[in-house]
């Protein structure tokens, strides 16, 4: 419960809640539930762990065996690698999920990021550039609002892009319900990997003080035919722990959808302590305590282009910070008008918005022309036939047996262009 559950502001902003059930854009929420950092600011999480991140890349023939020595039935570099894998992946839940609500704070509503902007910064390793990890985040949509972002290391050959589209709804009980479409796409030295998205939901609104808890399945769906099945569930269900969660690593999908026996079991919180069953015992498998996320490297705003994100709403961030209700909604009116101003002209003059570093592909489409862009794009579709994932605009890790998959139409997705990065001339890291 935090102090401002028993406001006036609090509880008229439940009433308006519940009675509309919708778009949450478009309601105005009390000052103390509104954060000043920008959702296109949370895909630098995919990034942020870079000892298990670059780790990942440097698995070979030689070292697989050395990575975890308290696993003893590991039997290939393949295999080591969905460990590898796996672990950075519940550390990058963490730091998405929870990190910003820890220490008795809660999640809080972030800004919605308009049209082109960006957010840019690097993690630096070492002397070498190449060594360093860059990492690019576009709002390639606003209605509805779409994330890009691409997180790369030259030196280590390892790269992660995707996308997120969030879909949220209110239930009777005022739980807010959120549901992902897009995608992370992995790859590192000729291994790929699929990862979809969990669906989630806000627990402590009636109080004030929600945090996110992950719900559902996600899969990690490797070029090498193994894949992850991740479940997750609150307190109560695998154990009386929230953000608890339970991964069965299988040989491929066939296998999965059989429920044979998993190669590999995880269990534990994805924000704490996993355990893995090896053979007959349960080991430790990860312990999120002993890795430090790194924070990114961003350059002051002095130095920043008009379309990055921190100048951008800086206003607006520090009307936040003061809780000036009235400054908020004028700092936040004039950047929204701005952008209707914007978009208005490039209708009249018929110059559509275009995105910066990432490319809408049509998937069905260009499965019949073979020389489309992006070979991502291709390993995409190649993850997706392997897992029995649709490769439709549906929600994130549906399977191609369900009524949605039958239902929809469409398959766009967003894709990373190296060369529009390489060639950017306006913004720099
Ligand atoms: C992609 C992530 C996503 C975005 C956020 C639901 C949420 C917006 C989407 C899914 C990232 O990779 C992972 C992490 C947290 C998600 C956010 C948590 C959250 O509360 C917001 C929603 C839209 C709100 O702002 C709810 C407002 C509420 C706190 C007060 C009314």
């Amino acid at each position: 419960m935090s102090e401002y559950s028993e406001t006036v502001s609090w509880s008229s902003f439940l009433k308006s809640i519940a009675s509309v059930s919708g778009d949450l854009s478009s309601f105005t929420a009390p000052p103390f539930i509104l954060s000043p950092v920008s959702l296109s600011e949370f895909s630098q999480y995919w990034g942020a762990y870079q000892d298990l991140f670059l780790g990942v890349a440097q698995i070979n023939k030689q070292n697989y065996e050395a990575y975890y020595p308290q696993i003893r039935s590991i039997k290939s570099p393949d295999v080591t690698r969905m460990l590898a894998v796996l672990q950075w992946y519940l550390a990058t839940l963490k730091c998405q999920y929870t990190s910003r609500t820890q220490k008795g704070a809660f999640e809080k509503k972030p800004l919605n990021p308009f049209l082109g902007e960006v957010f840019v910064g690097k993690w630096e390793n070492n002397e070498s550039k190449k060594s360093d990890t860059i990492f690019l985040s576009e709002q390639v949509s606003h209605h509805p609002p779409v994330n890009a972002f691409a997180v790369f290391n030259e030196e280590n050959n390892i790269q992660v892009q995707g996308y997120s589209q969030i879909k949220t709804s209110f239930s009777k009980t005022l739980k807010l319900n959120v549901k992902q479409q897009g995608h992370a796409i992995l790859e590192t030295n000729g291994n790929s990997f699929l990862i979809t998205f969990p669906s989630l939901h806000l627990e402590g609104m009636l109080v004030a003080a929600p945090y996110v808890e992950l719900e559902d399945t996600s899969y990690i769906q490797s070029s090498c035919g193994m894949i992850w099945r991740i479940e997750y569930s609150g307190k109560g269900y695998f154990s009386g722990q929230k953000n608890s969660f339970k991964a069965n690593l299988y040989k491929d999908a066939k296998a999965m959808e059989k429920n044979e026996k998993p190669i590999f079991t995880v269990n534990g919180q994805w924000s704490g302590v996993s355990t893995i069953f090896d053979g007959n015992k349960e080991v430790l498998f990860s312990d999120q305590s002993k890795h430090q996320p790194q924070p990114l490297k961003v350059k002051p705003i002095e130095n920043q282009h008009n379309l990055e994100s921190r100048k951008a709403w800086d206003d607006v961030a520090k009307a936040i910070e003061l809780g000036d209700m009235k400054l908020i909604s004028q700092t936040k009116n004039k950047l929204e008008n701005n952008q209707r101003e914007l978009r208005k002209k490039e209708a009249k003059e018929k110059k559509p918005w275009e995105n910066r570093w990432f490319k809408k592909v049509d998937v069905i489409k260009t499965k019949t022309e073979p020389d489309f862009e992006g070979d991502t794009i291709n390993k995409l579709v190649a993850l997706a036939e392997l897992s029995g994932i649709s490769i439709k605009n549906i929600q994130s890790g549906s399977k191609t047996g369900t009524k949605e998959h039958k239902k929809a139409t469409t398959a766009s997705h967003w894709s990373f262009v190296m060369d529009n990065w390489l060639n950017e001339k306006e913004i720099t890291i």
